[in-house]
This record gives C-alpha cells, structure tokens and sequence, in this order.
C-alpha cells in the first residue's frame, strides 16, 4: 500500500512511481504465492492426501506475511528480535512448511521428507522439529493464547518484535480464544496481529453448521480489537490490511481473511470432502498444470 502523498510538481505523461513500485510489490507476492503453492503441491504428492486444500487457500497470506511482512533472518531462526509467526493449526503445518521453503529456512528439497519417519516435517507441526515453527499446534485453540503472553513477555522486555497468529475459524469454537482475545485486548497488546483463516469449514462440515461463528468481525471488535475483513486470497487488499495493522497503535489488530479451499487449483476447489483430500496419483499433475494456468488469478 502506498501511503498519500503531497506533491507540487505538474503531472507528467510518466507511470506514478509509487503507483509502479506497488504494483511490482504486488506482483512479486502474487509469485511467491504461487511458489507456495507448488511447494504445498509437492508435499502433497508425497503423502497423496492431506490438508491440500487449506495450504493453497492460505498461501496468500503466507506469501505477504513470510515476503513481505516479517523481520527475521531465514537462517538464524532463533534470533531474538524476530516478529514471531505462531500457527495455531497444526494441520495447517504443509502449508508453513511451503512458506517456510520460500523464506529460505527450511532446503526446497527437504519438502520431499514430508510427513516421513526421522523427516524435520511431521503432518502436524512439532515447535521441537522444524526450523521456523514457533508452537506445536495439534490441539487447537492454544495459539492466542501462547501469543499473548508472548507479546506480553516481548514488551516487558523492551523488544519490539511483532507477534503474528495465524488461526482458523473452527478455532473461534474455542473459549481459550476468547479469554486469549479479552487479554491481549485488555492489555493493550500492539505488538500482536491474528490472522483467522475464514474458510467457512472444519472437519464435520461448513462452519456455518458446526457452530455459529459470524458476524465474525463484530465480535472481535466487541472484544476491543482493531479488525478488519478481506479477501484472503487478494494479495492487495492483504497488503493493506497488514500494513494497516503494522502502524496501528493502543490495542491488537486482527485481519479476518475469507479465503478459498483449493484456491488456485480449480479442480481441487471443487471437491466435497474438502478437508482432508486424497488426490490420485495421476491428478498431481493435473492440479501444478492448472496451478501454472492460474497465475496471476
Ligand atoms: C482441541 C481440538 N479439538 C478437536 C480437534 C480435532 N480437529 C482437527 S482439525 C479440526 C477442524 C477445526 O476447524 P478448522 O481448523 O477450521 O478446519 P479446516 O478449515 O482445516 O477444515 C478438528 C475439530 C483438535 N485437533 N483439537
Ligand atoms: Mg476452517
């Protein structure tokens, strides 16, 4: 995002330049995304079946969080000055990997151990396993939790590194996240950013049927945070909405992200059973050749 600028010089034929330099920002997220997604791919097809369909659906925000947004040194993952990214979800964990592969922490060809015996990465992410993974994150509704008193530790420190919590809507079924929300908010955590991942299912079905989330925005900002909703799968309006929040100052911000399962893979954003997918083995290229068709969406 470009911020608004004053200038008293006449307007020339030329392209703006901040208007260009934010459209190459945009474009180059668009690739990273898109880079995400095939190393999500990748993995996939070494299983053949997993949570395929949330780690394309997240690999936006992943790409504007991990290219664009975070402070940290790729190869010094403990460096004590880094914004944190904390998963919640620790079935989510292919699609950190496949972030985690595009930052340079984790060797491109090390997704080919995905989910095997002795592998830095397990299906469900393991803090003590893989470089760059925060939190173990199998049981939901801790990562708000573990967030807040996190930021909390880093300001009483005078550090001023960010904490990012990237969770799902099944993850709003839980009261843990709410008493997480009332304390970060009570406490006036700034340093702390919640990204939840709206993609409207969980494991039993549409989160719709299962509980009763929305209206998802007014409950966050009943519980004092600065919120706000888009399209998680538009890398611009992300890129607003995380610069926004990076300067946003006195209370936490939460950026409400409604995405798509399979995005980028049509044939995969059209499967039913969506959470946990088995894709044959003949559909792996298939799903990269429309994943190629695709960019930029
Ligand atoms: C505390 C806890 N309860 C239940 C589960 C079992 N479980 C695993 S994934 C999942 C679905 C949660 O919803 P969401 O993360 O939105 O699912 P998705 O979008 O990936 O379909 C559930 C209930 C769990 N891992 N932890
Ligand atoms: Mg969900």
């Amino acid at each position: 995002m470009t911020s608004p600028t004053t200038t008293t010089t006449q307007p020339t034929t030329t392209a703006d330049p901040s208007s260009t330099e934010a459209a190459n920002r945009i474009e180059r997220l668009q690739a990273a995304a898109h880079r995400i997604r095939h190393n999500a791919l990748r993995m996939g097809e070494v299983q053949g079946q997993g949570y395929i369909g949330q780690a394309l659906g997240v690999a936006d925000i992943l790409a504007v969080a991990y290219t664009d947004q975070l402070h940290y040194r790729p190869q010094d993952p403990h460096w004590e000055d880094r914004d944190r990214f904390l998963l919640s979800i620790g079935h989510y964990a292919i699609a950190l990997y496949a972030a985690l592969a595009e930052a340079g922490t984790i060797p491109l060809d090390e997704l080919d151990t995905y989910g095997s015996d002795e592998s830095r990465l397990p299906m469900s992410s393991m803090a003590s396993y893989t470089p760059g993974v925060e939190i173990s994150g199998g049981s939901l509704g801790h990562g708000l939790t573990v967030t807040t008193g996190m930021a909390l530790g880093l300001r009483h420190l005078g550090n001023p590194a960010r904490v990012f919590n990237l969770l799902s809507d099944g993850e709003l079924d839980e009261g843990s996240t709410w008493e997480a929300a009332m304390a970060c908010a009570h406490n006036g955590l700034d340093n702390v950013t919640a990204i939840v991942d709206v993609n409207a299912l969980q494991a039993d079905g549409p989160t719709a049927g299962v509980l009763r989330t929305e209206p998802v925005l007014d409950k966050w900002r009943a519980f004092g945070w600065n919120a706000t909703r888009v399209d998680g799968n538009d890398i611009g309006a992300l890129v607003a909405a995380f610069d926004a929040a990076a300067t946003h100052t006195g209370s936490p911000s939460v950026i409400i992200c409604d995405t798509r399962i399979g995005c980028g893979v049509p044939m995969l954003m059209e499967r039913e059973k969506a959470h946990f997918m088995r894709v044959e083995e003949h559909e792996w290229q298939i799903a990269r050749n429309q994943l190629d068709e695709n960019l930029p969406r």
